[in-house]
């Protein structure tokens, strides 16, 4: 029998409307554009990946058109011809030729991991040591620009029982109004609701110093990067002070990152993404590392829709140290989705589906609808 080849690779850029304008530090997010990968291999089977990231190029140095120009250039005739079995080989085929372009990286693992899944009839979690759940708890961010529409947002998802846990965007204003806006929001929905803050970089660490006093004072149970990515030591100096935990998000991208942080106990929680690492088996690495520093892990999003949010769950569903939970509500954000069954959210938690494995289908008429044109 001849060896399996891959034979194509398509990327599509799909712009998907939210369902509210979105406010972050950066940027406002009113659409969500992402590069969906489709690798067909010899043997039939197809593997679905999402590159996606947020706010065009304002948040991360990658942006989808370029993201979608890079594979279809760079990516593509290194992929070609390659046995699709031998993921490792060919993420480290890329390694070689490739510099940087994490999400773009990620998005080709999850369509090979997505490949071999169905090839082997198992979910994408078993490619990683097997699910030790069938659902993640999955926070709400509150970020529609209002204090009180947050706040009504929030208590009309708690009595859903769709959240129970929220994330407040900050960092965009000045740093009173961000400590009021939190404080409020934080009296409003009771002890009995955890709120998290991420800064998303934008203080320094005197600013911070007081802000987050103020927050903690104020019953805030973890702040997310409040300074610069690289200000490493900045962070452990905030995680040795404070009570409430630190949390890094954009500081940990890489194996490399989360070795030097657990280094210097920078901080108590990782936010791992699989975008950020350049895939699935990077982030797994990087969860192995915060294990061994007793390090706390939570399951970050890049705002993907379904295909990078379940690519991110099934790796989630193996790591016991997800004390956090996780983010990962990005469909939920969208006016519509692109498979044909999309994620069931219960009881505050994402439910991961147990098909072969992503455990999805695109939905061709929807792809058509909102392909970049
Ligand atoms: C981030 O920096 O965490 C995740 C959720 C959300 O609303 O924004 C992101 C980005
Ligand atoms: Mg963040």
């Amino acid at each position: 029998m001849a060896p399996i080849a891959i034979t194509n690779i398509e990327t599509v850029l799909i712009d998907l409307p939210t369902i509210r304008p979105h406010h972050l530090s950066m940027a406002v997010m009113r659409k969500q554009s992402m590069v969906v990968i489709r690798i067909f291999c010899s043997d039939g089977i197809e593997g679905i990946g999402e590159s996606t990231t947020i706010g065009g190029i304002s948040y991360a140095s990658e942006f989808p058109e370029g993201i979608k120009l890079a594979i279809d250039t760079y990516f593509k005739p290194l992929l070609l011809g390659q046995n699709p079995v031998y993921i490792q080989a060919i993420m480290n085929r890329l390694e070689q030729h490739i510099s940087g372009n994490n999400f773009a990286k990620s998005g080709i693992e999850t369509a090979l991991l997505d490949a071999q899944g169905k090839r082997l009839n198992v979910p994408v979690s078993a490619l990683f040591g097997g699910a030790i759940t069938s659902s993640l708890p999955v926070l709400w961010t509150l970020a529609s620009g209002d204090t009180q529409r947050d706040i009504d947002e929030a208590l009309q998802l708690i009595s859903e029982n769709r959240h129970q846990t929220f994330k407040l965007k900050i960092g965009g204003r000045n740093p009173e109004a961000d400590v009021a806006h939190v404080a409020a929001i934080k009296a409003a929905v009771g002890s009995e609701v955890k709120i998290t803050v991420d800064v998303n970089q934008s203080w320094s660490e005197s600013v911070a110093k007081r802000a987050i006093q103020k927050m903690q004072d104020a019953g805030v149970d973890l702040i997310e990067q409040p300074l610069a990515k690289s200000n490493f030591e900045g962070m452990a100096r905030l995680t040795a002070y404070f009570e409430v935990p630190i949390m890094a998000d954009e500081a940990v991208a890489t194996v490399q990152d989360a070795f030097q942080l657990a280094k210097i106990h920078a901080v108590s929680v990782f936010a791992l993404k699989i975008a950020k690492s350049g895939g699935l088996t990077n982030m797994q690495k990087q969860a192995a590392v915060a294990q061994g520093a007793g390090i706390a892990l939570y399951g970050g999003t890049m705002l993907e829709g379904t295909i990078g949010t379940l690519a991110t769950a099934h790796l989630c569903a193996t790591l016991p140290n997800l004390e956090w939970g996780t983010e990962l509500f990005g469909p939920l954000l969208l006016t519509d989705d692109i498979v044909k069954k999309p994620i069931v959210y219960r009881n505050n938690s994402l439910e991961i589906p147990e098909g072969p494995g992503l455990g999805i289908e695109l939905d061709m008429d929807k792809i058509e609808k909102y392909k970049r044109k």
